[in-house]
């Protein structure tokens, strides 16, 4: 777009703030804000009919994500994430950030009549191969990252599939074929690099004004900020965006301390893992019984293999797609005797060969719909329970409701972790806040999608309610776990909360210690917030 037209609809929307004089207060803070922003960052996206804001604002997986931002800010470096945040705090205006754009979460990382901030040109990473690490921008998708280690036949404990993005599943823990071997994502970050804005709040003169003292960088690792180290890996956005000591150089009676950050890179370890043995491995619906008594038995293997993983899913209101199994041996050997309960089942497909683990990573399938949403809950295996969750996927009522919409498909996904997965990760140091237990589990998901939007209530209501039969036999088994996966969760689910007492406590205090008005977890307020902070 000319910078004519730029021009003309700025115009328009200074017009229509003026003449007409429609917009309240909240609107007019963050309309101004996002005017300030256009005339010192370049580039801002700022009203629905500019060529770019459409794609932008519905850059993301699902649908149900794609909002309607005052602007839309894409930070170029450093210093520009910066003077985003110093100008919304100045104007208190609530704000979103994105990632990947993968959470089906609807205000995780897109917002209503506020600011998008898009970290998509964050998008670097740099490969240091004398220490086995690599500096990845918060910005990229898990693909772009294998691009650049895939010349070195190394690896990083990341996402399974490559379009995900890197910010958003880090924070939220993040599950990787390498789980059993390294723990989890997020146990594999040595340096969280945090953009900051200090700030005083004050107090008593307008209770929303933000008086900008300093911008810095942080780190947060094993030896430097432990406390936002430790609380980053699963804190989600509530830390990446809230965190960082604050000394104010003029000191006033009448300011409290208050920081915002936004995590700009993640520097990750790396592992010399490339050729693999995997694929996928499909079978109809009628073998599911078979296929929930073969995960138990791999499930109770005394001497789990490490390098064997896998990722069970079954779209049990689709017989067209069955069962699928994704499944990956980290090392080039076929058919690896850890993967032999499931050998003797037949398939309707097999596509596991001799490849590398990006390759089997490039070929996984997300079924073509618009609109998904997702609720996690766990469980340790156990014969019996496996039984009635088969049973209740292919009978509970709740399915025909799916199914009566256009689209409409329920998947479960079985996903296995072993207590070395625990143990691996608490191995890697510095702790992290998501309270596991160190059990054989499993993190069970379902995921629907469907493509009508009238009928997103209908949707979530039936698989809340099949979510809840599945908690409810795991529960009556004696096998619950507390523990629920945020990457697999709803919206709704209380993901925090279920870390346990002991560490939401202590990440009550970090967030008491660097922001003690929540102000930040006020204006950055999609996604998954730490329990009990509004009230
Ligand atoms: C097809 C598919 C496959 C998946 N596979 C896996 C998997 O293998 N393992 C797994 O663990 N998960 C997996 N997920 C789930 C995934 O981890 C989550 O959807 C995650 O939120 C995606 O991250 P993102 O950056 O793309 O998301 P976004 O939607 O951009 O962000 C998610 C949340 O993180 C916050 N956030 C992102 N970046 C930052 C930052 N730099 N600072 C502060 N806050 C930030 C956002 O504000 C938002 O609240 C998968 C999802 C999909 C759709
Ligand atoms: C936004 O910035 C562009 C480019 O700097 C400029 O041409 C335009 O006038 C600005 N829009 C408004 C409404 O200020
Ligand atoms: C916001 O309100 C102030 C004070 O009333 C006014 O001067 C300004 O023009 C308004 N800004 C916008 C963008 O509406
Ligand atoms: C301003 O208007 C928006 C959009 O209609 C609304 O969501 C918001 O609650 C209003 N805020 C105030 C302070 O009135
Ligand atoms: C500006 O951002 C939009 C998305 O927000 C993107 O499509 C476009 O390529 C960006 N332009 C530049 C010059 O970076
Ligand atoms: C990567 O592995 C291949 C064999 O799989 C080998 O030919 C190549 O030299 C290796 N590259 C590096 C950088 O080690
Ligand atoms: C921020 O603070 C640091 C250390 O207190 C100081 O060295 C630096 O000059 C300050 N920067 C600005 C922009 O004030
Ligand atoms: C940890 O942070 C300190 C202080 O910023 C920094 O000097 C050090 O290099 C960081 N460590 C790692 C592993 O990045
Ligand atoms: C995990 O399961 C295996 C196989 O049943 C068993 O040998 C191991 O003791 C279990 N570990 C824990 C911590 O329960
Ligand atoms: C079942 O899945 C296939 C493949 O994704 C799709 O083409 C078909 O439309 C689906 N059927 C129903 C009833 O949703
Ligand atoms: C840019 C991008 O990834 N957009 C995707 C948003 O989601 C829809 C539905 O899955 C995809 O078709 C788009 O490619």
């Amino acid at each position: 777009m000319g910078h004519t037209m730029k021009q003309l609809l700025g115009l328009v929307v200074l017009w229509s703030s003026t003449v007409v004089g429609s917009l309240n207060s909240t609107q007019n803070a963050t309309t101004t804000a996002c005017l300030q922003l256009n005339s010192s960052l370049n580039n801002v996206t700022l009203v629905p009919s500019e060529s770019q804001y459409l794609p932008s604002s519905q850059d993301n997986w699902s649908e149900t994500c794609w909002k309607t931002p005052t602007c839309i800010v894409q930070p170029l470096n450093n210093a520009e994430i910066q003077n985003a945040v110093q100008v919304l705090t100045e104007h208190n205006v609530k704000f979103a950030i994105r990632s990947g754009g993968h959470s089906p979460s609807p205000f995780a990382a897109n917002i209503d009549d506020g600011v998008l901030i898009d970290l998509s040109k964050f998008n670097q990473a740099i490969y240091d191969a004398p220490n086995s690490l690599v500096k990845v921008g918060a910005g990229m998708r898990w693909g772009e990252v294998h691009q650049v280690l895939d010349p070195h036949n190394v690896t990083v404990v990341g996402g399974r599939v490559l379009n995900v993005g890197v910010g958003g599943l880090v924070l939220g823990s993040g599950l990787s074929y390498l789980s059993d071997l390294y723990g989890l994502v997020c146990d594999n970050v040595v340096n969280f690099e945090v953009r900051l804005v200090a700030g005083a709040r004050c107090a008593f003169c307008n209770i929303h004004q933000i008086v900008l003292a300093n911008a810095s960088i942080t780190n947060a690792n094993a030896t430097s900020n432990q406390d936002l180290f430790r609380a980053l890996k699963g804190g989600a956005n509530n830390f990446g965006m809230s965190i960082a000591p604050f000394k104010p150089q003029v000191v006033r009676p009448r300011l409290t301390k208050a920081s915002l950050g936004i995590v700009v890179s993640f520097t990750l370890s790396t592992y010399p893992i490339f050729q693999v043995w995997g694929g996928i491995k499909t079978y109809s619906l009628e073998q599911l019984p078979a296929l929930f008594a073969s995960m138990y038995q791999y499930q109770s293997n005394p001497n789990k293999d490490p390098y064997a993983n896998l990722m069970f899913q079954a779209f049990t209101t689709n017989e067209t797609v069955g069962g699928v199994l994704n499944m990956v041996y980290l090392k080039p050997e076929v058919s690896p005797p850890a993967f032999a309960p499931f050998y003797s089942i037949p398939t309707t497909g097999d596509t596991t060969k001799l490849q590398t683990l990006t390759q089997m990573m490039g070929g996984q399938r997300v079924p073509p719909l618009t609109r998904w949403d997702w609720f996690a809950t766990s469980f340790k295996p156990n014969p019996s329970l496996y039984s009635k969750i088969a049973s209740i996927m292919v009978s509970a009522p709740e399915l025909a409701d799916i199914q009566a919409v256009q689209g409409g498909s329920l998947a479960l996904g079985l996903q296995p972790i072993s207590a070395s997965v625990v143990h691996a990760g608490a191995a890697r140091g510095g702790g992290n806040s998501l309270g596991l237990q160190a059990v054989n589990q499993t993190w069970f998901a379902l995921d629907v999608g469907w493509l009508d939007a009238g009928k997103d209530q209908q949707i979530r209501t039936a698989t809340g309610a099949i979510r809840e039969r599945i908690a409810s036999a795991a529960k009556e088994e004696g096998e619950q776990v507390e523990y629920l996966f945020m990457n697999d969760a709803n919206t709704e689910q209380d993901v925090i909360a279920h870390y346990g007492a002991e560490s939401v406590g202590r990440l009550r205090e970090v967030q008491r210690r660097y922001d003690p008005d929540f102000v930040f977890e006020k204006l950055v307020s999609g996604g998954w917030k730490l329990p009990g902070v509004n009230e």
